[in-house]
């Protein structure tokens, strides 16, 4: 593994236009709860909350229009691990370079946490840390991580606040995808971190990237992808494994 480790470290000192690509693995080790856990993942990594909530159920209308309580409280048990929370040394590797653009699915702001520019992330599945109305009409409200609200109405137009996140069978956001769309495109180096690469149109991005001839390197802690020629897969957590990538880059 060393030797991949060396090999994927001088990629990326070399790189000149480089893109990172993460998932829930990413901030893991900050304590934040993954979607689905990697099958090596020890009991203590496991969650009781997440192994008896079905993400793709409560993260959607449906869901919302069954038991808008239930959901709003599973986002605000979220939101209070968010806000105890701490960038980890993998959101501070990525966080402190420059250059980078770093597209992310996750909802929470420990990439700028970390140290990188709000301009340089781009949030595919929104933000946790925000309510919007559920209706047409614009409201937003910023949401304390650590005394969140409960279940209200919009109070401009009266329908319901959900979190500002994608829900499944929700679009993406349009300049955020064609934002990472043109960067992956434009990039010669692609760092793929903690994901397990199943939600679309977001995992497109990878196969994306290797039809765009561009070096693909993997860091996650079991196998995401089919072994391909033009991908460097390390397995490892991604707070073990960033600084030695970036051995080259301080
Ligand atoms: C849409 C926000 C259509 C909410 C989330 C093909 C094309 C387009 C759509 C689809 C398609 N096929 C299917 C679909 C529908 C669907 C989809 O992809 N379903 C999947 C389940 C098959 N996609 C959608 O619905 C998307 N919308 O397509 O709309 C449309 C078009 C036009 C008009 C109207 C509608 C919307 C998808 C977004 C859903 N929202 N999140 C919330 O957070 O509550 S998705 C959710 O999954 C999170 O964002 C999460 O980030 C994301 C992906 O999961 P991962 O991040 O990869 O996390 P996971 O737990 O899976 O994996 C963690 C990995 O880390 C593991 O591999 C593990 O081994 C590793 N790991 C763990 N610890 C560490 C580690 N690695 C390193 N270090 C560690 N320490």
């Amino acid at each position: 593994m060393s030797e991949l480790i060396e090999i994927a470290a001088q990629k990326i000192a070399a790189a000149s236009h480089p893109v990172s690509f993460s998932g829930a693995g990413l901030s893991a080790e900050s304590g934040i709860d993954t979607f689905r856990q990697s099958d090596n993942a020890t009991d203590t990594e496991k969650s009781a909350l997440w192994s008896s909530f079905d993400p793709a159920k409560l993260a959607s209308q449906e869901g919302f229009s069954a038991d808008p309580g239930m959901v709003i409280d599973w986002y605000n048990w979220r939101r209070k691990t968010l806000a105890d929370a701490v960038p980890n040394l993998a959101h501070e590797t990525l966080g402190r370079q420059r250059g980078w653009v770093h597209i992310t699915q996750n909802v929470d702001n420990l990439l700028e946490a970390g140290g990188a520019y709000e301009e340089d992330v781009l949030h595919l599945h929104g933000s946790i840390l925000t309510d919007r109305c559920n209706g047409e009409c614009g409201h937003k409200e910023v949401v304390d991580l650590h005394n969140p609200k409960g279940l209200r109405d919009c109070p401009q137009c009266g329908r319901r606040m959900r979190p500002s996140v994608v829900w499944f069978g929700e679009s993406l956001p349009t300049i955020a995808l064609n934002r990472a769309t043109v960067e992956v495109e434009k990039a010669d180096l692609l760092l793929v971190v903690g994901t397990s690469a199943q939600v679309y149109p977001a995992a497109g991005l990878i196969p994306f990237a290797i039809e765009s001839n561009t070096d693909v390197i993997i860091v996650n802690t079991d196998r995401s992808l089919k072994p391909d020629e033009n991908i460097i897969e390390i397995l490892g957590k991604a707070g073990d494994v960033l600084p030695q990538l970036f051995k080259y880059c301080f």
